[in-house]
């Protein structure tokens, strides 16, 4: 098992203090704090080695290749790809979706054609989406969400027909937590010769992930949100599908030659990657899914499921409080949104700061046609990752009561 309050020391920023009380961070939905692993992994980067990568015959530029291309290894390995070169970095998963949804969306879709989400996507699972179909005629449609906040695969069999091209589904919701379906998605799309696409978002930061299990086409997700830095991210695409889509970008180390009038790409993973990449984050990347092999991905899905019940327990003692997710740990990740009574959720997260130092997020989560579905404006959000520890969701849950006292409910 986790032992949480060890970690703790790896992470210096959790020995802060806000507003007079210790730190409390709960928006690891948002991006999770970094340990001193991955910070002196990027500092050392640039104190020892920092040159281009893939050009120079120089020492310090072999090196800085060698570090690049082994955190992609690492990376690989981390979600059991096939080969390093079916791992792309992106700027993060908003880089990666928008990846497939121009790079394979584009050149493919046609009127008529079909793309199916859910309701539960995040904006970075939609828009890329909506902007790629009024291009091409293309028509989205979504699978609704249950009552108990799950996907709503009643509609699927009359979806399925041979106008879907793509489906691309959330593999765990950043706002109700709710664990997606996958593999029934993935079977849907393929028996009628769609692609799947997978916003790994959430659900690789949390969850043990193996792609080649997965059985999609593609899946994106972000360093940031698993303990890396920001601005790097991943579209992992299964061999065949990178090398049957165009590059969006055209620049320096994405070609093998060039003439006047046109140009030979190199091979995938390159071919995606112009110009000089993101070397120092996918140092600091590499060094966070070392951090988390040694936890062991089932490890931190087991310490989710134990902070998520513990919180799921507690938060049931606030009176007034809804809660929007699953209330069964096994088909739900550590994000739990709520609102309490009709207290705003900015006001919430506002008073959660400054009487108990507990960070979380109020607003939309970047989910508005789910926040339209449960018609509400805004929810708050707590978080966990390894990192978290019971006391933080005692801190949560006084932070709440206090709120109940500060607007007068009785
Ligand atoms: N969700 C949250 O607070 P980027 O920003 O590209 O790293 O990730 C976008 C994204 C895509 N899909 C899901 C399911 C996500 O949760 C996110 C990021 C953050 O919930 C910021 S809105």
């Amino acid at each position: 098992m986790i032992d949480a309050a060890a970690i703790r020391k790896d992470f210096p920023i959790l020995e802060r203090e806000v507003n007079g009380k210790p730190l409390v961070y709960l928006d690891s939905a948002a991006t999770t704090q970094k340990p001193n692993q991955v910070i002196d992994a990027i500092s050392e980067y640039y104190r020892t080695i920092n040159a281009n990568v893939h050009r120079g015959a120089y020492l310090l530029a072999d090196e800085a290749t060698t570090a690049y291309e082994s955190a992609r290894a690492k990376v690989a390995r981390f979600v059991n790809a096939a080969a390093p070169s079916e791992v792309v970095f992106t700027r993060g998963t908003t880089g990666a979706l928008n990846l497939v949804a121009y790079g394979w969306g584009l050149d493919r879709l046609e009127p008529g054609n079909r793309i199916l989400l859910t309701k539960m996507e995040h904006h970075s699972n939609i828009v890329p989406w909506q902007l790629v179909a009024k291009r091409t005629g293309a028509e989205l449609v979504y699978l609704d969400i249950d009552e108990a906040y799950n996907v709503d695969l009643s509609a699927l069999d009359d979806l399925v027909d041979d106008r879907l091209a793509i489906v691309s589904v959330s593999g765990m919701s950043n706002v109700t937590g709710t664990i997606g379906p996958v593999r029934e998605l993935v079977d849907a799309a393929h028996s009628v010769g769609a692609i799947a696409v997978v916003d790994g978002a959430q659900a690789v930061p949390h969850l043990p992930t193996d792609v080649q299990a997965m059985g999609a086409d593609f899946v994106a997700f972000s360093s940031h949100k698993m303990l890396g830095p920001t601005g790097i991210g991943v579209l992992w695409g299964k061999r065949e599908r990178l090398e049957e889509m165009e590059p969006l970008e055209g620049g320096g180390e994405m070609i093998t030659d060039v003439g006047l009038y046109d140009s030979k790409w190199a091979p995938s993973p390159h071919k995606f990657e112009a110009g000089t990449p993101p070397i120092a984050e996918a140092v600091g990347f590499g060094a966070a899914v070392d951090y988390l092999s040694a936890l062991g991905m089932e490890d931190v899905r087991r310490h989710e499921i134990e902070i998520a019940s513990y919180a799921l327990e507690r938060l049931g003692d606030v009176p007034d409080l809804r809660i929007f997710g699953p209330t069964d740990v096994a088909k739900r990740g550590g994000a739990i949104s709520f609102e309490l009574a009709d207290i705003h959720a900015h006001d919430l997260a506002t008073i959660l700061d400054e009487e108990q130092g507990v960070a979380v997020r109020a607003g939309h989560h970047c989910a508005k046609p789910l926040m339209r579905h449960f018609d509400v404006p805004a929810t708050a959000r707590a978080s966990f990752y390894v990192y978290n520890v019971p006391s933080d969701v005692d801190a949560l849950v006084a932070g709440l009561l206090k709120a109940r006292d500060v607007f007068g409910l009785t």
